[in-house]
């Protein structure tokens, strides 16, 4: 029988006695680990991708992808024999009742989303689509694309017409890298079907791997713009942090000390049943302030977007504003770095300067639109001469940076002049302040562009110090009284 015409019981029971094949189709961040734990659901599972070497990989039993609990879920699955791996996607489809399609969907050099893999995923799954089938959609795409790009493509090569005789929903991922296993067992996930038999099939599938809740919406639209709108709601809430901070080094104020007493602010009411003072929602929600936005969701994300605004010729101008705050981050990181080597009577090009952190944000090996790149290469173009180190990211993996990389943050924090905290590594936040004072150059600076020191004490160090909306006067007042 078609999954489609299942009840959710029935859809869960056959996933758990190996009734159920699914096809997975991109094995990267997101769907290698959709793949397994559909796998170790009970559900047969067919993983494919172009890349020989990934499907050769997993069918030994390793994995590509350093994400906490995926290799122990591999062996799982491998024990219980749910999952294969392979490149033969005709094969892997025409034995298939569900199809989800994982891949990559990037940002081309003009900022334009690049379908190329998608539409060619499409077209393969549509050739081997058998009816009763139902496929999910689970790449950021723009709003429209499912319906206007994805439904023709599966109609056109498989002759099959969708809702009548396949299945089609958009069901986007969010998981952020680090937590992806935890984030897609836990986080709700937003489903938005062609008609409401694909729609409910969706969530009985989901409802077989996640404990989190299934939000439904009407349309796949709907669902792809969700995708966009949390995301870009992030981004825009990052971009105001960054615009703040900038003002309170200025103002002479600490930003992180605003933030903890602007987002304790609540308002509420009392109840009148039970006399009890209830709060609305988190009315204040200010974000962090940092070295920029990195990752492949947060930065990219809202180029979907715009393209599909421009296309319906509707202006975004706080979606543009936003992109452009958080893209100025890594060149005021750079700013504070001349001023506090000002502060020190040396200039960039005399100066040695650690690099602490290379990935986009702590305690993830992820280097995806990393803003240290930018700071790297602005203060090589300075002149600097840099060392870098990152617990993640293990010496000789970042050729592209060109930067010296030292094994050991002791080796990286030798005699230079200054030191740049980039990313907010949990190794990081635990590093010991008179240790660095001893490593480092007697006249040093440290700039922290995540807020994980507390300034008054660097200062009364003897560092020269600056950080992204920091100012050392909330902390020095202390050791004056
Ligand atoms: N960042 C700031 N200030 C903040 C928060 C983040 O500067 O207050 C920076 C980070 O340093 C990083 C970038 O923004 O460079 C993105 O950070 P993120 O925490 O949003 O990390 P991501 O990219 O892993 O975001 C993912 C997203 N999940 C998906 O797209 C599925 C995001 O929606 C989640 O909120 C985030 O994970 C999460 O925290 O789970």
């Amino acid at each position: 029988m078609s999954i489609l015409n299942m009840k959710e019981e029935n859809i869960k029971q056959a996933a758990k006695n190996g009734k159920l094949t699914i096809s997975v189709v991109g094995l990267g961040r997101v769907g290698l680990p959709t793949t397994l734990l559909f796998a170790a659901a009970g559900a047969r599972v067919i993983g494919i991708d172009i890349d020989k070497q990934k499907v050769a990989n997993l069918n030994n039993g390793k994995v590509y992808i350093n994400e906490p609990g995926l290799e122990a879920l591999l062996q799982k699955v491998f024990k219980n024999g749910t999952f294969t791996a392979t490149t033969d996607i005709a094969n892997a489809v025409s034995q298939s009742c569900a199809v989800m399609i994982c891949v990559p969907t990037p940002l081309n050099k003009a900022k334009k989303p690049d379908y190329t893999s998608l539409k060619n995923a499409c077209e393969n799954v549509a050739k081997s689509l058998k009816v009763g089938t139902l496929v999910m959609i689970e790449s950021t795409v723009s709003p429209g694309t499912t319906v206007n790009l994805v439904k023709p493509i599966l109609e056109q090569f498989s002759g099959l017409q969708a809702t009548r005789d396949f299945g089609l929903v958009f069901c986007p991922e969010r998981g952020a890298p680090g937590a992806i296993l935890h984030d897609l067992r836990n986080n709700t996930r937003v489903v938005g079907g062609m008609d409401d038999k694909s729609a409910e099939c969706a969530i009985a599938l989901l409802r077989t791997i996640t404990q989190g809740k299934v939000f439904r919406v009407s349309s796949t639209t709907a669902a792809e713009a969700t995708k966009l709108f949390e995301n870009i709601y992030r981004d825009v809430n990052i971009a105001l942090a960054n615009e703040l901070a900038i003002l309170c080094e200025k103002l002479k104020v600490d930003m992180l000390e605003i933030i903890d007493a602007a987002n304790a602010k609540t308002i509420g009411f009392v109840d009148k049943a039970t006399q009890k003072y209830r709060s609305f929602s988190v009315p204040c929600n200010l974000h962090t302030p940092g070295a920029g936005v990195g990752g492949d969701c947060i930065p990219v994300n809202p180029y979907y977007l715009l393209e599909k605004a421009d296309d319906l010729q509707v202006d975004l101008p706080l979606v543009k504003i936003a992109r452009k705050t958080n893209d100025v981050m890594p060149h005021h990181v750079v700013e504070l770095v001349v001023s506090a080597l000002k502060d020190l009577d040396r200039d960039v090009d005399e100066s040695k300067i650690a690099i602490l952190g290379f990935t986009y944000k702590g305690d993830v090996d992820d280097l995806r639109n990393t803003p240290a790149k930018l700071i790297i290469n602005k203060l090589k173009s300075l002149g600097a001469s840099l060392v870098g180190f990152d617990p993640m990211i293990g010496t000789g993996k970042i050729e592209e940076f060109q930067i010296s990389q030292s094994a050991k943050l002791d080796d990286c924090l030798k005699n230079v002049n200054c030191a740049v905290i980039v990313t907010d590594h949990s190794e990081f936040k635990k590093i010991e302040i008179d240790k660095m004072r001893k490593l480092m150059n007697d006249k040093a600076a440290i700039v922290d562009a995540r807020g994980i020191f507390d300034p008054g004490k660097l200062v009364r160090m003897g560092f020269v110090y600056r950080g992204i909306g920091r100012s050392e006067k909330r902390f020095m007042k202390k050791s004056s009284t």
